[in-house]
């Protein structure tokens, strides 16, 4: 699906003229760095697997050992990706207005790798592992286990979920599964980012997740301009100011020269 060349323009104004900009992205704009989405029919992961036995608390209790196993795959496939022209005219728009924020539900790490540097992850990171306690958390590379830990490489390469060095629980992927709480400071800096933005663009996403799915709306009752870019209709579409219907790696180069 092609943008019109006046959808284009437009965006390109309303940049222009903006002076704060918040960004919503979602797995849409990892995919054309080859990441799958997880709701789009054929390629998205929930056409092979059933989310409630992958991406819930309940999934990892029952069956640690698949669960882990699945996150260590997509680890490595976003360690072997690099990020794309979307993420990166994502990073330049950043040092080019006066206030700019970027919310992710995404947690490959690719804006970080693109250059963004302030990235708030609602739905965590797929590159840390953390107690299913919360007891400790490690950083691949930087581990900020206590002494005695094992290193994040070490705990990366486990086929099986390795253990907390501290209570014996298993180690869990950080990140943000269905019925759990998102990090209250980033669920916190997104509202707080959203309600204060006059340019609010709402990328790859399906806005059908919750409580991020809100975020475009919430800009909108705040009065914000609200742009979509998506190849497909979701159900926020219809509300926006203005959706193009076009890919994050295409539409974004395009509108951040
Ligand atoms: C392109 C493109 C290209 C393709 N360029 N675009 C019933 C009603 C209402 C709410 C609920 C309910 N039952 C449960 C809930 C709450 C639940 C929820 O929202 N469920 C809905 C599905 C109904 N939410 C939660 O549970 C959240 N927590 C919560 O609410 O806590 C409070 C609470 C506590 C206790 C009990 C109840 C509530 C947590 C949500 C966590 C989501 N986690 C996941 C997995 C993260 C880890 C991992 O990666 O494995 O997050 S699920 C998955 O969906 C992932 C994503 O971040 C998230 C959003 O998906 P996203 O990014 O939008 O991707 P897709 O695939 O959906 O869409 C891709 C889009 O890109 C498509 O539109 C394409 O067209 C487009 N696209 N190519 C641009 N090149
Ligand atoms: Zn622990």
């Amino acid at each position: 699906m092609k943008p019109t060349p006046h959808d284009l323009d437009q965006l390109r104004r309303l940049i222009a003229s903006a002076r704060s900009i918040t960004v919503l992205t979602g797995a849409g704009v990892s995919a054309e760095s080859g990441i799958p989405t997880f709701r789009d029919a054929q390629t998205g992961y929930w056409a092979r697997f059933r989310p409630e036995d992958l991406a819930t608390p309940e999934a990892f209790r029952r069956d640690p050992d698949l669960v882990w196993r699945w996150y260590a795959e997509r680890r490595r496939a976003v360690l072997g990706v690099t990020p794309n022209a979307g993420h990166r005219a994502l990073a330049r728009l950043e040092g080019r207005v006066e206030r700019f924020s970027l919310v992710t539900q995404n947690v490959d790490g690719l804006h970080a790798r693109a250059g963004s540097r302030t990235v708030i992850e609602l739905h965590g990171s797929i590159l840390r592992v953390r107690c299913f306690k919360s007891c400790v958390s490690y950083t691949a590379g930087t581990d900020k286990a206590a002494t005695g830990a094992p290193e994040a490489e070490a705990v990366f390469a486990a086929d099986t979920p390795p253990r907390c060095p501290h209570c014996g629980d298993f180690l869990r992927p950080d990140v943000v599964w269905f019925g759990e709480s998102l990090p209250e400071d980033a669920i916190e800096a997104a509202v707080a980012a959203t309600e204060q933005c006059d340019l609010f663009l709402s990328v790859g996403t399906s806005t059908v997740v919750y409580p991020a799915a809100m975020l475009p709306d919430a800009a909108r009752d705040a009065g914000a301009t609200v742009v979509e870019i998506n190849p497909q209709e979701t159900p926020f579409s219809a509300r926006a100011s203005l959706s193009i219907r076009g890919t994050a790696a295409t539409v974004l180069p395009a509108v951040i020269e």
